[in-house]
């Protein structure tokens, strides 16, 4: 059981807890990688929690899924080939699936117990499963990305937890680069880059590794998401080299998409505005990250 010190001491946030009223416990349980727990809040729906962090919530959820998958793939003209990493709640699939122009979704996460947990609890995320186009890969991303073929997609989206535990390697050099290679020349990458109030050293370490490997372009966004920690979330969008690619305006803009915000399924958080607004960073984290 997590303890409550580790609630309110991760060394990723020291000193600073956020708190939701639990109206009831719906699962407790540990995998071979982590604790799992799953509870029903008073405001913010079922909420999904690994080891202690708050990985999404039923409300706030479509600001985070929404944004880690159209910012990459509005940002290029076609994507067909795509591989989700981490992601196990299927949120991410959801939002892919969207996208016409793509015909197939690997999706590589390493905890079968994630995935079953969120069928049952999280209908509206693991719905991304039924799309005929996904193919699960249950395992570690690092040995799959190693083994993949080299430029296979178009677009990969790190959808993975903090760096602490089995997410570790997903933010050092040596997955950076098995990334780059998996990608096609004109390929982009959308890792997750923790918060601009938190970690401003680890997006700097991130930053500088991504703009060693990726030679396109490299670029910081954000966005609100107020049960991560802090309230925001930035992501890493990396472009590989061979074709120009221009994160900052959509070249493939979701409006324009057929079907992809048809009535019953429209977007709750993403549009063009809000992709150009991402990348507007305030005046102390511009200072920050590119005095580095
Ligand atoms: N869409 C929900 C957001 C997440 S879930 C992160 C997922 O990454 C988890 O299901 C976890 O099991 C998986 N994962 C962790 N390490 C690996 C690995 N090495 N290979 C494959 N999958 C992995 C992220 C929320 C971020 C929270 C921010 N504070």
């Amino acid at each position: 059981k997590t303890s409550k010190m580790q609630y309110y001491n991760n060394p990723m946030w020291p000193g600073e807890a956020h708190s939701l009223k639990v109206e009831k416990i719906l699962y407790q349980g540990k995998s071979p990688y982590q604790e799992i727990l799953v509870f029903e809040s008073s405001t913010y729906g079922n909420v999904l929690v690994l080891d202690g962090i708050v990985q999404l919530t039923d409300k706030d959820e479509c600001a985070y899924q929404e944004m880690v998958t159209h910012l990459p793939l509005c940002s290029i003209p076609s994507p067909k080939n795509v591989l989700v990493v981490g992601g196990g709640d299927g949120g991410v699939l959801r939002e892919i699936a969207r996208h016409d122009s793509v015909e197939t979704i690997d999706i590589c996460e390493i905890d079968q117990l994630v995935i079953d947990v969120c069928k049952e609890f999280f209908p509206n995320l693991s719905i991304g499963y039924k799309d005929p186009r996904v193919r699960l890969h249950v395992g570690d991303a690092v040995d799959f990305l190693r083994n993949s073929p080299e430029g296979k997609y178009d677009a990969i989206i790190v959808d993975s937890s903090d760096p602490i535990g089995p997410a570790q390697a997903l933010v050092e050099k040596p997955f950076f680069q098995t990334i780059a290679r998996a990608l096609k020349s004109g390929g982009v990458l959308c890792n997750l880059a923790e918060s601009m109030w938190l970690h401003t050293h680890l997006i700097q370490d991130m930053l500088a590794i991504c703009r060693q490997t990726f030679k396109g372009a490299v670029h910081y966004a954000w966005t609100s998401v107020p049960t991560y920690p802090s309230g925001v979330i930035g992501f890493l969008l990396c472009a590989k080299e061979g074709r120009p690619v221009n994160f900052l305006t959509p070249v493939n803009p979701i409006e324009k998409i057929q079907g992809a915000t048809k009535a019953g399924k429209e977007l709750r958080f993403y549009n063009s505005e809000i992709h150009r607004a991402a990348f507007v960073l305030p005046t102390f984290v511009r200072r920050e990250l590119e005095s580095y």
